[in-house]
């Protein structure tokens, strides 16, 4: 075990999905949870993974006077494009050196013309948010509220809007080397292929654990957990809500009922 984590029992890596594992979906971490967590680092390694950017999981996941990166061995923001170990920045790629301008342009373009021409109950603002290592494309907009976003979950639901939405774009642009992933309410992400979440572990590989677990809510083909849970190099668990993970870390890792 690599002296920088010699003071925890078990040479295991414990990494964790945000929205719907750690917390609910685009909210505040508990403080149960936090404590859980806490206790669960003197024991292991542990991560999070998350397909928003830094901003955002740091909002979800810092707690007063304590920042994300501080909290987490390892905090992976955008699957892993963005990653710090032990509170420093550890240098990466991203999704338009990949793509390059030119190639971009059109698959703007398109996005932003499909989208003036979808019929939806409302629309707000932000359809294209640009990310380190890929874009999220929002119907609605990254603006809706809370309300909005639930409403727009509901909507799609019914209407398989983003689904027919990535349809149209895998057709579109067959030879971009794109990865299309719906992984929340109101958006999906697009980003080159393999730089989903398993994009994480490039960041360990050197750490040689003897075990990697991942807890994640998405594990179903299509979700944005799937490709790291069910991952040789990983042990996957589903859970159904942070209650269920917090259950299952008892269990597993913590000897509590
Ligand atoms: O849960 C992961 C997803 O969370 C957000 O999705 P949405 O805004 O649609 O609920 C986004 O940050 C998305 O990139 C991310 O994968």
């Amino acid at each position: 075990m690599p002296s920088t984590f010699a003071d925890r029992p078990l040479n295991k890596l414990i990494l964790f999905d945000v929205d719907g594992t750690l917390t609910p979906a685009r909210q505040t971490v508990s403080p149960e949870m936090v404590q859980l967590l806490r206790a669960l680092r003197k024991k292991a390694v542990i991560g999070v993974v998350g397909g928003s950017d830094f901003v955002k999981v740091a909002e979800q996941l810092s707690v007063p006077g304590s920042s994300v990166v501080n909290e987490f061995d390892y905090t992976f923001a955008e699957n892993g494009l963005t990653a710090y170990k032990l509170g420093k920045l550890l240098p990466s790629e991203s999704f338009i050196q990949f793509l390059g301008e030119e190639r971009y342009k059109p698959l703007a373009n398109f996005i932003l013309h499909y989208i003036a021409d979808l019929d939806i109950p409302i629309k707000r603002g932000t359809f294209i948010e640009f990310r380190n290592g890929m874009i999220n494309v929002s119907p609605i907009g990254r603006n809706a509220t809370v309300a909005e976003r639930n409403e727009f979950e509901a909507y799609d639901k019914q209407h398989g809007i983003r689904a027919e939405f990535v349809k149209v774009l895998r057709e579109k642009f067959p030879d971009y080397g794109l990865t299309f992933s719906i992984g929340g309410q109101i958006s999906f992400d697009v980003f080159p292929t393999g730089w989903d979440k398993t994009f994480c572990l490039r960041h360990v590989q050197d750490e040689t654990f003897d075990e990697i677990h991942f807890f994640g809510d998405k594990t179903y083909k299509g979700g944005n957990d799937y490709e790291l849970y069910s991952d040789p190099r990983t042990i996957g668990h589903s859970v159904s809500s942070p209650e269920d993970t917090m259950r299952l870390l008892n269990e597993l890792f913590l000897n509590e009922p």
